[in-house]
């Protein structure tokens, strides 16, 4: 067998008005239009993964909010009604994919052994959450290849910012060799937004672009600093800095997705593509590539 390899990373933000804006057939409510940039953003980011084999989508989420642990999908199929708790007025999707059960435990089975807290979770009836719904809809809307889906424990929260950066870069590793052993070709994606103050009222038309901004400047200028590290291939320092990020702009990499990303991807010094950044109700989110594949062919 040959070895795996990881094709791709993106940072894959999960706001549901993305998918309510592209009327896909799978989501009941309707809309006129909304967030282009953002949307456009990942049609670049669907265009460069169609270049690559891929074997399977592996997605970090933070609405899976799991206490006790990482947890992982592990049952092969799942088909049901994902309804946004806060959203259900944009998003009420139906959903019916695969999971990659083998790679999920050859994940679980790696981080184990590293001294994480892990479970597969075999529940068939779960709900699975919409940010891995909609991060795997947007950057892979065909819903032909399996996914596996790793929860967040949320230990920032509960314990410390610095203890989510020690687990969640173990995690990544453990994520990095799995992938490797197991033969196949997966993408990456860290489905959370940057800064994440948002606003609390909702227009009558929630797609009425003239409301939408950042929230707040200095959330702004946060986000672009981490940006520039992105582009910059400067991933070590953004990891160092994500502390000072996640209290200061209340990022929801929080969650642990960029560290994990970061830590999978072994700290690209190569140069992000960013496709999009645009705020959603005042959040500030961008869709960026990471391309191990087209680093090693631009350096020869
Ligand atoms: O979950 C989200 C989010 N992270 C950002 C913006 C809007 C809604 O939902
Ligand atoms: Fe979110």
């Amino acid at each position: 067998m040959s070895s795996g390899e990881i094709v791709a990373g993106a940072l894959a933000p999960h706001p549901p008005h993305l998918v309510y804006a592209d009327n896909p057939p799978q989501n009941e409510p309707t809309s006129e239009c909304g967030w282009e940039t953002l949307r456009w953003g990942y049609e670049r980011l669907r265009k460069d993964l169609k270049e690559r084999e891929i074997d399977v989508l592996v997605v970090f989420t933070p609405h899976w909010q799991t206490y006790v642990g990482t947890h992982f999908l592990g049952v092969p199929h799942f088909k049901s009604l994902s309804v946004d708790p806060i959203f259900p007025n944009l998003f009420r999707f139906h959903y019916d994919l695969e999971v990659d059960v083998q790679l999920a435990r050859g994940i679980h089975d790696l981080a184990r052994e590293s001294g994480l807290v892990v479970k597969m979770m075999e529940n068939p009836d779960f709900r699975v959450d919409y940010g891995t719904i909609v991060s795997c809809h947007l950057a892979h809307p065909e819903w032909d290849l399996p996914i596996v889906s790793i929860s967040s424990n949320r230990n920032t929260a509960y314990y410390s910012v610095e203890v989510m950066q020690e687990q969640a870069t173990v995690l990544g590793r453990a994520t990095r060799d799995a992938i490797v052993a197991s033969g196949k070709k997966a993408v990456l994606l860290a489905s959370n937004s940057l800064s994440h103050r948002h606003f609390t009222t909702e227009g009558e038309l929630p797609e009425d672009m003239t409301r939408e901004h950042i929230y707040h400047h200095g959330q702004y200028l946060w986000d672009m600093r981490m940006i520039e590290f992105m582009r910059e291939g400067r991933t070590r320092e953004m990891i160092d800095i994500m502390p000072e990020f996640i209290e200061q702009a209340i990022s929801e990499a929080d969650g642990g997705g960029m560290t994990w990303l970061m830590a999978a991807l072994d700290y690209p010094s190569y140069p992000a593509e960013i496709y999009a950044y645009g705020s959603v109700i005042g959040t500030g989110n961008a869709v960026v590539g990471w391309h191990p594949g087209r680093a090693r062919e631009a350096a020869r």
